[in-house]
């Protein structure tokens, strides 16, 4: 039966679960089992499993657990252990790092040392994460672009919590676990070093930011425009190309007079989201430690106006009213 299928319309054939291969890879942290979800199918594909646990998977998801539940025993303590009002105060109960009076040295344990245990338990996990990451690609013979790209994100999450309050002598000067309570850090951090957005990296990673929404629109909906083709297929794209990757080059090169290659329009998404972190880190990095006011250092650097740059006005600027001559 020759029906059109895209991607909108898709069968979701179930047979025997693909277990995936065998060669060169530790089966023993393989989970030896795979299930079907009709609902996971209308999302992405419809088998769930087999998972490779292995002991950087659970090592990150242990101390996620021990970071999360640290930060769950402090928001409790703080409720009172009324479970009623912990819900109610959720997005603003925070976990804060200790004060500047302890400096890059252990503080009480409810005066910020909690804080330090559960940092120590989320900077394993994520790293742990990353590894994990890096192995797995490698297992499958796979470049390591993925846990690079995941690096670059890292990069920012250390320079706000680990390598700037290092450098700035104090852990007073990290981010607090939670919801409205971080974004109140990130406000009070632009205002105390005179606005964020004088500091050039923050534009740059502001840039890489809005144009990694414009690249995964621009090529989520390209290749949407072409399932219809096969564009979606990898597969038969490449066996049998068909006219789905010409057209939606020649679209772009008709609309704009450049076109992205298959290949390329990857690279553009991959180092625009990149570069949006890394351009972060640095501009966080940067602050406090090498400049204490952005807005003045923009002025010194005819980075942004000069207040003086408009003269005050005089009386003479204006046009006097003369009263109606008799
Ligand atoms: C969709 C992938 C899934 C990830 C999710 C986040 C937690 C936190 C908290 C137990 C896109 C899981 C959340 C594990 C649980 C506790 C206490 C990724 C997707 C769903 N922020 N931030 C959020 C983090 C910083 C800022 C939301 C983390 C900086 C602003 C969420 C970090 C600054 C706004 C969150 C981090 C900053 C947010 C949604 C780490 C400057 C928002 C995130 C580890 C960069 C938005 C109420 C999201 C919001 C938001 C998590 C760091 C600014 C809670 C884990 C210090 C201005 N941040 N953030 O979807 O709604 O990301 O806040 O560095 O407006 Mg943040
Ligand atoms: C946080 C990387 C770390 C995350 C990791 C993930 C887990 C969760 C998950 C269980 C996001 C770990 C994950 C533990 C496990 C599950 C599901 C990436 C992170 C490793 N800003 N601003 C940025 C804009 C202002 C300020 C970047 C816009 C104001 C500060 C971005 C505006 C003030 C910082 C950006 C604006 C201010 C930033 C973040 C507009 C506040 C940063 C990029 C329109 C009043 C951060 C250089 C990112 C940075 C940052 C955007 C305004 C403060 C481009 C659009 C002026 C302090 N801002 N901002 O990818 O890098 O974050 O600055 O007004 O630190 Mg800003």
């Amino acid at each position: 039966m020759a029906e059109y299928m895209n991607i909108f319309s898709q069968v979701q054939i179930q047979g025997p679960p693909e277990m995936g291969m065998v060669e060169d890879v530790p089966l023993q942290e393989r989970s030896s089992s795979a299930s079907f979800s009709g609902l996971f199918g209308w999302l992405g594909n419809a088998q769930l499993g087999p998972v490779y646990l292995g002991a950087w998977g659970l090592m990150s998801i242990l101390c996620f657990v021990a970071w999360f539940l640290i930060c769950g025993l402090s928001f409790l303590v703080q409720s009172d252990f009324n479970l009623a009002v912990m819900a109610r105060d959720l997005f603003y109960l925070a976990l804060e790092p200790p004060g500047p009076e302890y400096g890059l040295g252990f503080a009480p344990l409810w005066d910020g040392g909690l804080w330090l245990i559960a940092s120590f338990f989320l900077l394993l996990s994520v790293l742990s994460w990353w590894v994990r990451s890096y192995v797995l690609a490698d297992q499958l013979g796979m470049g390591k672009h993925v846990c690079w790209a995941f690096a670059s994100a890292i990069w920012l999450f250390l320079v706000l919590g680990l390598i700037r309050p290092i450098l700035m002598g104090s852990w007073s000067e990290a981010v607090p676990y939670g919801i409205f309570p971080h974004l109140d850090w990130t406000n009070l951090f632009s205002l105390t070093y005179g606005n964020l957005f004088y500091n050039p990296f923050h534009a740059l990673s502001i840039a890489f930011l809005y144009g990694s929404a414009l690249l995964f629109a621009m090529h989520g909906a390209t290749i949407l425009a072409v399932s219809r083709l096969g564009g979606d297929r990898e597969l038969e794209q490449i066996y049998d190309r068909g006219t789905a990757s010409e057209r939606a080059a020649l679209f772009w090169r008709w609309t704009m007079g450049f076109n992205a290659t298959m290949e390329g329009i990857h690279r553009w998404a991959w180092w625009f989201a990149v570069l949006c972190t890394l351009t972060g880190g640095i501009g966080i990095l940067l602050t406090g430690t090498v400049v204490d006011d952005w807005f003045t250092w923009a002025q010194e650097h005819g980075y942004g106006a000069e207040t003086n740059y408009v003269p005050a006005l005089t009386s003479e600027d204006f046009t006097p009213y003369l009263p109606p001559q008799e």
